[in-house]
């Protein structure tokens, strides 16, 4: 008898909520698979209505940018500032979502015939959050406003130093809102306890875009000019995770289609680098292709390049600044890699501080990549992953969940400890006196211990489960109605049960190629990454697999491909998973 194969995930099954009948026959009008249909009220459509907006046109789905909080007091001082031909310094974070929002509200300011320039802070000098050296910048340029964007609700300090200073702060962020309250002259942030916002999904350049339409809309009567910024939006939302559901998805439709369309100077440059056809981006190429370049600038050097590409309207100024992004991205490569491997070599070095409840290290690693290896850490040994930079005398760190630990709550929990903190709950960063380190270490591992214990495999939603034979072309090209997919809304993972394997083969690149057998028919399968299964699975083995399904052409004939996430011996990852197939709609 064949072995055993274990699943690397634990499979979580999808609870497929009753379907309202007035969705279910709305669905049906539109053709939309049975199943499809399923998905789409799990992921929150409730009715024939949430349907409507769901298919309609993405504009219809965006709030009233005159319920941001303080929006009045926006207008206002930006009319004054437009009066009185007042100069702006817009400051935005160093990532690519205080970048694209920088760029968002200095081209809205310009259309509005205001004087914006973008300062982008040194990650090394500046840090995180609004900076002295911004507030001075300011001050000897004679500009009397700052608008921050995707920072600023923990600057109060310097908005007080600002204000000492005869400048004036608007604060634009969707960070945690600490207690401490904010002498700014209005302070939009759609998570202050107080706002009516309806969606506070909204990352920094989208909070940006959406300061983009009040002002468009109240101060030159045209609001749809902002929706021409959409692109950036987009690029900044799904750089920093947010959610691609309510208003973000809204915004990334707008954003997808203006970029396949008709791409600014800067994204077309970053594109052809990148190697993608404008027709052919999706959030994937923005996550994996525009947002890393984009970072990479901030994480190695200093961001200004990356301002002055989205800033940029000629083809020219793009390519020569893009040049420098390709140029500071492979150079990120190279320090994620050498970094990557020294800090798994002292978790190996170490198995008491590996099996910790949460991952702690420091290093002499660049402040602009530690972020990165805490996401890798966290990601591959499923807990909490702190990962600080040494500098003089004090750390950086940057902290990414697992997804159960809050680390904007647990690093308020240590506050006493640090110089400062910010962040959500799956991304947070902090900075610390070195000699505290130790005692930080020994209460964060306490806290995320009571939180709950690591569980060592990682949790695989899948969207549906159905037995081989069910899966049709129709079920297939009807997943599109879920586009445009992203964090917050993934490709659907289908659970596809109970196929006999016929062939499994090694493929180049370390991957493996399955064909696996129906009732009546074969489907071919690939597994990423899974050179162990060439041997691992052997022809006869009866598996379910967990898998994205795509329709592959080729030569005028279509043929569906399983794109193997996991994989485990029939019945052992699902073992109570039948029920849940003969279950009734
Ligand atoms: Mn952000």
């Amino acid at each position: 008898m064949a072995g055993m194969i274990q699943s690397r995930y634990r499979w979580r099954l999808p609870i497929l909520p009753d379907v309202d009948p007035g969705l279910r026959a709305a669905a049906d009008d539109r053709g939309i698979h049975p199943r499809v249909t399923q998905i789409l009220a799990a992921r929150g459509v409730a009715d024939a209505a949430g349907l409507a907006d769901f298919l309609g046109p993405p504009a219809a789905g965006l709030g009233d940018p005159r319920l941001l909080p303080d929006a009045e007091r926006v207008v206002d001082r930006i009319r004054r500032a437009r009066a009185v031909g007042e100069g702006v310094l817009v400051f935005g974070d160093f990532d690519a979502d205080g970048l694209t929002g920088q760029a968002v509200m200095v081209r809205a300011l310009r259309i509005l015939g205001i004087d914006a320039v973008p300062h982008v802070p040194s990650r090394l000098v500046e840090g995180h959050g609004l900076s002295v050296r911004a507030v001075e910048r300011a001050k000897a340029e004679g500009r009397g406003l700052i608008i921050t964007v995707d920072c600023g609700s923990s600057s109060p300090d310097e908005v007080d130093l600002a204000r000492a200073a005869g400048v004036d702060v608007i604060v634009t962020d969707h960070h945690h809102v600490p207690a401490r309250p904010l002498a700014a002259v209005a302070f939009v942030n759609p998570h202050r306890h107080d706002s009516v916002y309806p969606d506070a999904r909204l990352a920094g350049s989208g909070v940006a875009f959406t300061v983009a339409r009040l002002l468009l809309g109240e101060l030159a009567g045209d609001a749809d000019a902002a929706l021409g910024l959409a692109d950036l939006a987009t690029i900044g939302t799904v750089a920093d995770l947010a959610p691609v559901v309510g208003e973000n998805r809204s915004i990334a439709r707008i954003g997808l289609a203006a970029m396949r369309e008709a791409p600014r100077p800067g994204i077309a440059a970053l594109l052809e680098r990148a190697g993608v056809r404008p027709k052919a981006v999706d959030l994937e190429t923005v996550a994996f292709q525009i947002a890393p370049r984009l970072n990479a600038a901030g994480r190695v050097g200093e961001a200004d390049d990356a301002a002055r590409l989205l800033l940029a309207d000629d083809v020219a100024a793009a390519a020569g600044a893009a040049d420098l992004l390709e140029a500071a991205n492979r150079l990120r490569r190279e320090m994620l890699r050498d970094a990557t491997a020294e800090a798994q070599a002292a978790l190996e070095a170490d198995p008491a501080r590996a099996a910790a409840a949460a991952i702690l290290l420091d290093g002499p690693w660049s402040p602009g990549i530690v972020g990165l290896i805490a996401a890798r850490l966290a990601e591959e040994r499923g807990r909490p992953a702190i990962v600080a930079a040494r500098l003089d005398g004090v750390l950086r760190a940057s902290c990414r969940s697992s997804g159960t630990l809050d680390l904007a709550a647990t690093l308020g929990a240590c506050s006493d400890l640090l110089i400062r903190h910010g962040g959500h709950a799956g991304a947070a960063g902090f900075e610390i006196d070195a000699e505290r380190w130790e005692a930080f270490r020994e209460r964060f591992i306490g806290l995320a211990e009571a939180a709950g214990p690591a569980d060592p495999r990682r949790e695989l939603a899948l969207d549906l489960t159905l037995r081989g034979p069910e899966l049709d072309f129709p079920l297939i090209t009807g997943l599109a109605a879920l586009e445009p997919t992203g964090p917050g809304n993934p490709v659907p993972v289908i659970g596809v049960l109970g196929m006999t394997v016929t062939r499994a083969r090694a493929a180049s690149g370390g991957h493996t190629q399955l064909t696996l057998r129906r009732d009546h028919d074969v489907v071919d399968a690939i597994a990423f990454g899974r050179a162990d299964l060439a041997t691992a699975v052997r022809e006869g083995d009866r598996v379910d697999v967990a898998a994205r399904v795509r329709i592959r052409r080729f030569g005028g004939y279509e043929s569906m491909q399983l794109e193997i996430r996991d994989i485990a011996s029939a019945d052992a990852a699902t073992a109570d998973v039948g029920a849940m197939v003969e279950a009734p709609r």
